[in-house]
């Protein structure tokens, strides 16, 4: 990685700080992910885009930006990578997942803020974020309180344009929406000096549509008992989704599911088939936040799905395709998007009856609901959620926590006591 030492110069990026942060992340990462037993063949690849996390990818994003295209940063779901993709640029994911980052950020913002929030905004001010440093401007959304206000903080440092995300899906709401998705793509248009024409949107949809469809086909081959991949594993995936270049990590994500699909036939697993099966639901768990994956995996269960951004909300509907003028596929996008259950919704019955669903598609033994410290809108919807698993018998435990490593033995302890008791 010390070959990239001027592109990470070049970049602003702080050494020293960046230094620090690179070997920290090899060291967990080895921890959390080289000891697997079992691993798929097709992760190897997903190992070297991790190998690479700061210099391969930033390098081809570098390339493009110098043959005119742009480098769009995205926070939330919510923002359409089929218009960003249609206008020439390229997005990338750039929520914060890692504590490292969190005292820089406690040093501006109230402590009693979501960690993810944090991480990202710590990334940006101490510029240890090479995703940060190379794109041209971001992407805000009016989702959560703690994020629009924060938009109005990072735009001092980076030009933020915020998308504005209603929080009902009444006609009225659509309509809104559906006018928000149209000036994202003027604003993409307009940044890009690129004329959106309906066979390049066209064509953008279907490969994010592919990309979408290669992760549902890993995720479906979880469903099998013994399960053919881990959680942890499983997880990185849908992580990695966010910032690798689109064909190939489909073309690759592909061949991991081929992989998975001929060890389902073999029936052969990662864990013993009588390990207790997890859904995990609720926050995104943004890269390098692998920490419940690993107490739960480490503590005798498996996690087959994640009712999450990071997971099945980020898969689970495509673009309509072949709708004729850009109108039309404007609108299917925006149709899609809405379609994504978040929280910040209300009311957002429509998530609590996927995870029932999923509890039975993945046949579960039961959830772990996962709510990051502050987040207000899946804190508060849990009430919604724990009612109706208990209706549906489906055992539940909630965890509530951050990104320090100051919990792990608490929480260790609970997961066993609650795979115990699902066993
Ligand atoms: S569509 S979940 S990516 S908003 S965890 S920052 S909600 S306080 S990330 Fe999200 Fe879009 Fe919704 Fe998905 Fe706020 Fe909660 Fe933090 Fe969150």
């Amino acid at each position: 990685m010390s070959d990239y030492n001027e592109m990470w110069k070049g970049l602003g990026l702080d050494i020293e700080k960046h230094d620090v942060l690179l070997n920290a992340l090899g060291a967990i990462y080895s921890d959390v992910y080289m000891n697997q037993e079992c691993r798929p063949n097709g992760m190897g690849y997903f190992d070297f885009v991790m190998s690479e996390v700061h210099g391969l990818r930033i390098k081809e994003l570098l390339e493009h930006k110098e043959k005119g295209g742009k480098v769009v940063g995205t926070f939330c779901l919510y923002v359409p990578d089929e218009i960003i993709l249609a206008a020439g640029g390229l997005s990338v994911g750039l929520c914060g997942g890692a504590q490292f980052s969190v005292p820089d950020a406690d040093a501006v913002l109230p402590r009693n803020l979501c960690p993810l929030i944090k991480s990202a905004f710590g990334f940006k001010i101490s510029k240890i974020c090479p995703y940060f440093e190379v794109a041209d401007f971001v992407i805000g959304e009016t989702t959560c309180d703690g994020k629009k206000k924060v938009w109005e903080l990072l735009n001092e440092h980076i030009p933020t344009y915020v998308m504005e995300l209603p929080q009902m899906k009444r006609e009225t709401d659509r309509d809104l929406w559906l006018k928000e998705v149209k000036a994202f793509m003027e604003k993409m248009e307009e940044e890009s000096g690129v004329k959106i024409t309906p066979e390049v949107m066209e064509e953008k949809i279907k490969l994010v549509n592919r990309k979408r469809e290669a992760i549902q086909r890993v995720f479906d081959a979880r469903k099998a008992n013994p399960v053919p991949i881990s959680g942890k594993d499983a997880l990185l995936i849908s992580q990695i989704a966010f910032y690798d270049d689109l064909e190939r990590f489909t073309t690759k994500v592909n061949e991991l599911a081929d992989e998975l699909e001929e060890r389902n036939k073999k029936r052969e697993g990662v864990f013993d088939e009588k390990r207790p099966r997890i859904l995990v639901s609720g926050c995104p768990m943004a890269i390098p936040n692998w920490k419940l994956h690993s107490v739960i995996e480490d503590s005798g269960g498996v996690v087959v799905c994640e009712e999450s951004c990071v997971g099945t909300r980020y898969f689970s509907h495509l673009v309509e395709e072949e709708r004729p003028t850009v109108e039309d596929k404007v609108k299917a996008i925006a149709e899609r998007y809405m379609r994504i259950n978040c929280s910040c919704f209300s009311p957002n019955e429509e998530r609590i009856d996927d995870i029932i669903r999923y509890v039975k598609d993945y046949n579960a033994s039961g959830v772990i609901h996962y709510t990051l410290q502050f987040c207000h809108t899946y804190n508060v919807e849990f009430v919604r959620v724990k009612e109706a698993l208990k209706k549906a018998n489906i055992p539940v435990l909630e965890i509530e926590t951050d990104y320090s490593e100051g919990d792990v033995g608490q929480l260790k302890t609970r997961v066993e006591a609650f795979i115990e008791q699902v066993l």
